[in-house]
């Protein structure tokens, strides 16, 4: 270290120590300490990197267990940031061994005259938030204590092993050792009887290669886990020609993927392919040997439904079954509580086969738990195995917990991160905390980090932190700050992203489910890394939002507010409405708008199978209307819900809201009639209404007919079909029937005032937008005939209607009436149930297998239709954690 960057100052003095002054601060010489400090470097900070480790590498340093590798294809697992440092180095295999990325990161710190800068052998112990000196203090257990500007965490996700929670382990008298930890010295295994304990990624490499030398192995499962071949060898041609070919355009469209490697979104859904489609599809993926690609090219569905992944996870279970040998060790291998990519899958070579070796034993300790360590082995609740080696595989305190190792972190007013993490960690972006002003973290909590390829993620964390530094020293600024404002929406941002995927439904590091006594919930962000980083730049471009800055000579900046306030899939929906640039639907004419809707929805995913799917017609108002009818698969009879589909009265048909039909009869075991009533502006006013009210009367009268149960049935309907829901409901009780026991009413129009904020608030930019609401009430009612009951059914008598559940949507022109119309009802005595989907736009809840997080609704309104019947609430498996709460729908 260069003398001149030892300095002493009169505070320090008074801490007793020599000072190291520096603009950055970085912890942690893995993959993104090296990229940090080359960039801040370049940048022109000063900068040190303090590292605990004797050289760089990071896990890469820790982790050298025999038969440690990367588990994304090494070609994507690398440094993106200088082509000229991708031309000079070639990896030898596509899954690069610990010491060959070990290797590659001593490289890349000698390319670029890293180590002059590295502080090894160096632990940090503490950092305190000096507020009057705006820096941070770090402590160390080695040489001069820090102070800086900024402290970076480049700390890493998996770095801090998790104590085994074993009792006895100090008494044993063989040799123990931690895959996270493993010496350096090379561990002579043969003739000795082993034990591993744990069956993670790590205990499923090192097993078969233990199990080559070991005189004997026995392997302490707790919980089976899919493993995949790795089918390793040289780097695939295809993929190097692929990134040869265009690498501007192959590392871009990885930046910009789900999961940090270029694969194609899917988009053919599980139902939509037959079973030997699928099982092609499957034993291609199995034969590829790619983690990313099993996880995401098979069908659309399997990530984010328990059924679409129910089918992927039976062909794992079926290869397990075929590989092993002893049946009831194959039942023992074979993972059943949890959906496969839940929980960390694993990429093995031999894994499965090994149990067929003699010398391997599988002890399953959901049937036996260790009850201790002994000096000579390991005892269960059923025998004493006698081993001389103990390998612990069992893994981390992940993603919080080398953090949280640097002990304490005081933010402002004294503040520990610690107590503020308490009951789990809260970041903003997964890049900052509030109350700790010039902290960053690295793949921090809250960011995609380990759910996408950690490279792509470090390099674009790295960046945007380091471009941040500069534009702060631009505009003569020195603090930046989270504020807890940006947090607390970031939170529920993840809260929402997280019911995407099935993460949620299994207990694993991801959630902190492995470390006892760990607060639980999804740490990494689900979103994908591609909308993360647009996100993160949409920060950036909106004036920093959500960070307050201050400088000593400059204005205090604070552009306060929550980045994303649209449900995650809903957001992907409207950018991508808006980068097709459509014409207004309003400037196309009803019969060009009809093509235009009818167009679309050819490229939705088809809807889900029910039990059968009939085309009728039946008696409208005033000549015949066609009729599609859902029935379930159970048996009948079924209770009826007659359904008026959306499209302002102009547009869609009985099919166009096929896919909620579909779902809505799955979910109550009902079946469901959408009814084809007539449109303007060739039939206005009060054609739909009375079309409806008719098409009610003719199916409760023909119920037994249709396969129905007779008695009450209920009414449903989506914007203006929620208009004809409601007012079919007030013409029944009007005109002596038929009996309604239910009215859904999904985002419905009920009023023909403009004037309700919500009006106004979402005028322009959700879909559905004022002017097009202006056009479909020209188009159906004339002005005079618009406080009519039957089309404004608020200015209707509300008194003696059916119970309600009234579905209204955050960013919807049509939120307020919704909600005014269920007051109204509720006021004159109806049994009203308010749905207020938050971050929803007016689409979202009928758009089913688009828009992912519009399930908690419709599980909300299965259970009110249920009622409505008089029936239990129907449950789905996969529905778990997503049952309505009362934060995640209220407005
Ligand atoms: P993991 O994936 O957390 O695996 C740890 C394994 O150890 C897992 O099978 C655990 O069972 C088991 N375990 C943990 N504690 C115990 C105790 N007390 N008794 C018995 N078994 C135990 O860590 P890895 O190191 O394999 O992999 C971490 C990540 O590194 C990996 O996902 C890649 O991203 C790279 P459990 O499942 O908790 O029942």
């Amino acid at each position: 270290m260069p003398e001149a960057m030892v300095a002493s100052s009169a505070s320090e003095a008074t801490r007793g120590a020599t000072t190291q002054q520096v603009d950055v601060a970085v912890v942690g010489a893995g993959f993104a300490g090296l990229y940090l400090l080359n960039r801040l470097r370049k940048a022109g900070f000063s900068s040190v990197l303090l590292e605990e480790a004797g050289d760089v590498g990071g896990t890469w340093y820790w982790n050298r267990y025999p038969g440690a590798r990367c588990d994304i294809q090494t070609i994507d697992y690398a440094y993106t940031f200088d082509p000229e440092l991708e031309r000079a180095w070639q990896w030898s295999e596509k899954y690069a061994t610990q010491p060959e990325i070990l290797r590659y990161l001593g490289f890349v710190a000698d390319r670029y005259d890293l180590r002059r800068d590295i502080r090894f052998g160096t632990k940090v112990t503490a950092t305190t938030w000096d507020q009057a000196a705006e820096r941070w203090w770090l402590t160390t257990d080695n040489g001069a204590s820090v102070s800086c500007r900024y402290c970076i965490m480049a700390t890493g996700c998996l770095s801090a092993p998790k104590p085994p929670e074993i009792d006895g382990v100090k008494d044993f008298k063989g040799e123990v050792y931690f895959t996270g930890r493993w010496p350096h010295e090379e561990i002579k295994l043969a003739g000795k009887r082993v034990a591993v304990i744990g069956t993670g990624s790590s205990g499923i490499q090192l097993i078969p290669l233990i199990a080559e030398q070991a005189a004997h192995l026995t392997v302490f499962q707790r919980t089976p886990n899919f493993a995949l071949p790795a089918h390793n060898g040289a780097p695939p041609a295809d993929r190097i020609a692929l990134l040869e070919g265009d690498r501007a355009g192959y590392r871009e469209q990885a930046r910009m993927s789900l999961a940090g490697v270029p694969w194609p979104q899917q988009m053919a859904v599980s139902w939509q392919l037959s079973d030997a489609e699928r099982r092609e599809r499957f034993e291609t993926a199995w034969a590829a040997g790619d983690l990313v690609y099993i996880l995401t090219q098979l069908w659309a569905d399997q990530a984010v439904d328990v059924d679409g992944n129910t089918l992927l996870a039976d062909l794992i279970r079926e290869k397990i079954r075929e590989i092993v040998k002893d049946p009831e060790t194959a039942a023992a291998l074979t993972p059943h509580d949890h959906p496969f990519g839940a929980k960390r899958p694993c990429l093995d070579t031999n894994y499965y086969a090994t149990y067929n070796r003699p010398n391997v034993t599988l002890v399953n300790l959901r049937q036996e738990p260790i009850t201790g360590i002994t000096a000579s082995g390991i005892k269960t609740g059923k025998r004493s195995l006698d081993v001389d080696v103990i390998v612990f595989a069992t893994g981390f305190d992940a993603m919080t917990g080398a953090i949280m190792a640097v002990h304490p972190i005081t933010g402002r007013d004294g503040k520990s991160l610690s107590d503020v993490w308490a009951n789990g960690p809260r970041t903003y972006l997964g890049l900052t905390v509030a109350g700790f002003p010039n902290l960053f973290m690295i793949t921090g909590p809250g960011s995609p980090s380990v759910l996408s390829n950690m490279a792509v993620s470090i390099e674009q964390h790295v960046d945007w932190v380091a471009d941040r530094l500069i534009a702060m020293r631009e505009a003569g600024l020195t603090t930046i700050e989270a504020t807890e404002t940006a947090q607390a929406g970031w939170a529920r941002h993840m809260a929402d992203c997280s019911t995407l995927t099935l993460h949620r439904l299994a207990n694993t590091w991801y959630t902190g489910a492995n470390v006892p006594g760990k607060a639980s919930g999804v740490m990494p962000y689900t979103g994908g890394v591609g909308p993360y980083r647009t996100i993160c730049d949409e920060v950036v471009s909106c004036g920093m939002l959500g960070f307050r800055l201050t400088g000593p000579n400059v204005p205090e900046q604070c552009n306060d507010g929550e980045v994303v306030r649209l449900q995650p899939d809903v957001r992907l929906v409207l950018n991508m409405l808006a980068e097709m640039n459509l014409p207004p639907i309003e400037s196309m004419g009803a019969q060009g708008a009809r093509d235009f809707v009818a167009e679309f929805n050819k490229s939705r995913p088809a809807g889900r199978p029910v039990g059968e799917v009939v085309d009728g017609t039946l008696p409208g108002a005033d000549g015949p209307l066609p009729y599609r009818l859902y029935r379930p698969a159970t048996p009948g009879p079924h209770p009826i819900v007659v359904y008026f589909h959306g499209g302002g009265w102009v547009l869609g048909d009985e099919q166009s809201d096929d896919p909620f039909c579909r779902d809505m009869c799955r979910r109550t075991g009902m079946s469901f009639v959408s009814v084809g009533y007539r449109h303007a502006p060739e039939h206005r006013f009060p054609a739909a209404a009375e079309d409806g009210y008719a098409a009610t009367r003719w199916i409760a009268e023909h119920a037994a007919e249709i396969g129905g149960k007779p008695g009450p049935l209920m009414v449903a309907g989506w914007s203006a079909g929620g208009n004809i829901a409601a007012v079919t409901c007030q013409l029944a009780r009007d005109r002596g029937g038929p009996a309604i026991s239910g009215q859904l009413l999904v985002c419905p129009v009920t009023d023909c005032g403009f004037d309700r904020p919500s009006y106004t608030d979402n005028a322009t930019g959700y879909f559905l937008t004022r002017s097009l609401m202006y056009w479909f009430w020209d188009i159906y009612c004339s002005p005079a005939d618009r406080t009519d009951p039957r089309v404004s059914p608020l200015r209707g008598k509300l008194e003696n209607l059916p119970p309600a559940l009234v579905a209204t949507c955050e960013f919807d022109p049509l939120r307020d009436e919704g909600v005014a119309y269920a007051e109204a009802l509720s006021a004159a005595g109806a049994p009203v149930e308010q749905l207020k989907a938050r971050g929803h736009f007016h689409s979202s809840l009928t758009m089913v297998d688009v828009v992912i997080t519009g399930v908690a609704a419709r599980v909300q309104m299965a259970d009110a239709l249920c009622r409505f019947a008089g029936l239990p609430p129907e449950r789905k498996e996969g529905d778990e954690g997503v049952r309505p709460r009362s934060d995640s729908l209220a407005a």
